[in-house]
């Protein structure tokens, strides 16, 4: 299974590679140090590619709107309707496929993300907002309302003041529909995160009022146990995910000129020759691995039955 996994990820890897390659601008690091969460958290997520406005939806906010080769990648493997000639689009003007992700235009965004610390933000009201509704329509028969809130972030939105306020309120009120998961890869636009921050993430949440996790960002075994049991927690739960910012990326894996320019030509050929897929081929995905997300559709019908 994890075999399957691996290739499931590297499949986003060289997806979001590839995009911003040819795009000749964009963040390639992010999404390939979030593409093993990202695999894994499909898993867990209930959506519905046909249906995404389904009220009762898992809402997915990506707090750090520059990972958007993640996050136009999984649309189009989920099969919200995106076409590998959208991500072949990435960046151009009009595309379905801008540089940051937005609400309204791009199906399955849930909320328009890149000014960092707002998704965090955002995602704290979406969880008050389902309380809130919840306790109006929910009876002991019915839980009509009773989806969770997943919340991708990185360095740079903990590092915004914006975040600690709605962290704060989201842990006085107990909300444990809230996971929030944090790409903890010690590298931002500039360098190592030494040169910025150096306080006690796990210590700033508890006193906050959250469950902390605290995982190999790679281990799939670790992120399915941490989500499952951030779904039973009663608290809201930060999963802080030690990651390697352009996992698979050889020479650059780890380097922060991987934040925000293409890897280039070279290093893309080594990266997919080192998974074993073709180094030639570009934006392409084994067709039993686009099989595997597509499935994404058939379980959210089912969900929502
Ligand atoms: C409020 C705000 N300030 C500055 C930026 C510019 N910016 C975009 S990405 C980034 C660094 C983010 O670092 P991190 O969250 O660690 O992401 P990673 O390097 O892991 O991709 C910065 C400073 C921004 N988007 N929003």
């Amino acid at each position: 299974m994890n075999q399957t996994r691996k290739r499931m990820a590297d499949s986003i890897r060289f997806l979001a590679a590839d995009m911003v390659q040819r795009a000749s601008s964009g963040h390639p690091g992010a999404p390939m140090g979030l593409a093993d969460i990202a695999v894994v958290l499909g898993e867990h997520l209930n959506h519905n590619p046909k249906n995404p406005d389904w009220l009762n939806r898992d809402r997915l906010v990506f707090s750090g709107g520059h990972a958007t080769g993640l996050i136009y990648s999984l649309y189009y493997l989920w099969g919200y309707g995106l076409e590998i000639e959208d991500l072949k689009n990435f960046r151009q003007l009009d595309s379905l496929t801008p540089g940051h992700p937005e609400y309204g235009h791009t199906k399955g965004i849930e909320i328009t993300t890149g000014p960092l610390g707002q998704g965090v933000a955002n995602a704290v009201g979406f969880s008050m907002a389902s309380k809130f509704v919840g306790a109006q329509v929910n009876s002991d028969s019915a839980e009509l309302i009773d989806h969770t809130v997943y919340c991708l972030c990185g360095d740079g939105d903990l590092e915004e003041g914006l975040s600690y306020e709605a962290c704060s309120i989201a842990g006085h009120n107990k909300l444990d529909n809230l996971i929030l998961i944090y790409d903890s890869n010690n590298i931002t636009i500039e360098g190592s995160t030494d040169l910025s921050i150096s306080e006690n993430i796990p210590m700033r949440f508890e006193s906050q009022g959250w469950d902390v996790l605290e995982i190999d960002g790679h281990d799939f075994d670790e992120i399915n146990d941490a989500l499952i049991q951030a779904k039973s927690n009663k608290k809201p739960t930060i999963i802080i995910a030690h990651t390697i910012i352009a996992k698979g990326a050889s020479a650059l894996e780890g380097s922060h000129h991987a934040h925000g320019a293409p890897l280039g030509e070279d290093v893309i050929e080594k990266a997919k020759a080192d998974a074993g897929f073709d180094p030639k081929k570009k934006f392409f995905v084994p067709e039993d691995i686009l099989l595997r997300f597509r499935c994404a559709i058939e379980h959210g019908d089912f969900t929502r039955a």
